[in-house]
């Protein structure tokens, strides 16, 4: 039985996984994508809800609030952000800003330096280093909201990797932060269990034919594949593989947003070559760069 240590403020909550078989002799599957589930110490763990890894409370009600206020200055778009890193992942570059569906924001503490080394980062970078050693450093961060009433809200199925140069060592924790209590009807993500072992990636096109109409790329679902939603409170998160397919759907409620921080934590050599070639998750990369993204044969070493 693996145990993951979660700074809470003050108090070292202790949190244990099931994940004894799962660190296990697979080093790529580090994570399994089927019986996983995180429970405060003492709470007895029940079976798999989400696909992933799942750790309830890691931010405390005051720290959300906090989060949420630096979140809500970039939705209000009172913080700078360059060009197409404020985009809409449901639609294209034309489209306009009071219009988007999922509201998508990179790289905010590049626009905002105060947000560099949040109380988020931080715990999510010390559960990174349990999880997959020391070697491991923050390679972007993302914000998506989907406001109330937007059914069209979709995030297209895809595979992580499928968005970045296949480097040798694709190792990566991506944290997703639940602003809101995230449900199905405002458009919670999914996961596709067993999706990351397969030994190939997916087929991905860009959505809009073009990837300087809009950076969005998708795959689609083959019969076999059986989503199953990650439907976690405000404060919980999960931590998903680089290669697990997963996707969400429209935001059909009337009264919640669907908000969501994402930290993304990957080796320090894998950070170096992706900046060596000019890959910085900025949607304003060179596009020459963002078009050999998800390309196996071409590894990176
Ligand atoms: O928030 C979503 O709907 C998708 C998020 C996602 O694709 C990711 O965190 O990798
Ligand atoms: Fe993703």
């Amino acid at each position: 039985m693996k145990q993951i240590n979660i700074i809470l403020g003050l108090v070292l909550t202790r949190v244990r996984l099931r994940i004894d078989s799962l660190l296990c002799n697979q080093p790529k599957s580090w994570l399994c994508f089927c019986v996983v589930f995180a429970a405060p110490f003492d709470t007895e763990v029940s079976e798999s809800v989400v696909p992933g890894l799942f750790l309830q409370g890691v931010l405390s009600k005051d720290e959300m609030r906090e989060l949420e206020e630096e979140f809500m200055a970039f939705v209000r778009r009172e913080v700078h952000v360059e060009g197409r890193d404020f985009c809409d992942m449901s639609g294209d570059y034309t489209k306009p800003i009071e219009s988007f569906s999922i509201i998508n924001i990179m790289l905010p503490s590049k626009y905002n330096p105060r947000l560099k080394g949040n109380i988020y980062e931080k715990r999510a970078a010390s559960i990174t280093e349990q999880l997959l050693g020391s070697d491991m450093a923050l390679d972007y961060d993302q914000l998506l909201a989907k406001p109330p009433n937007k059914p069209d809200a979709e995030f297209k199925w895809h595979q992580d990797l499928a968005y970045w140069p296949v480097t040798k060592d694709t190792r990566t924790a991506s944290f997703w932060l639940a602003i809101d209590d995230s449900r199905l009807e405002n458009g919670c993500v999914q996961f596709v269990p067993g999706s990351h072992l397969e030994s190939n990636l997916r087929h991905h096109g860009p959505l809009h034919g073009d990837r300087d109409k809009s950076h969005t790329l998708a795959a689609t679902l083959s019969e076999d594949d059986k989503p199953k939603p990650a439907e976690i409170d405000r404060g919980d998160v999960t931590v998903h593989h680089e290669r697990i397919l997963h996707g969400s759907g429209g935001n059909f409620s009337s009264t919640s947003w669907r908000r969501a921080w994402v930290v993304a934590f990957r080796s320090q050599e894998t950070i170096k070559k992706e900046r060596e070639i000019g890959f910085t998750h900025s949607h304003n990369d060179n596009l020459k760069v963002l078009n050999e993204v998800g390309k196996e044969s071409e590894v990176i070493s």
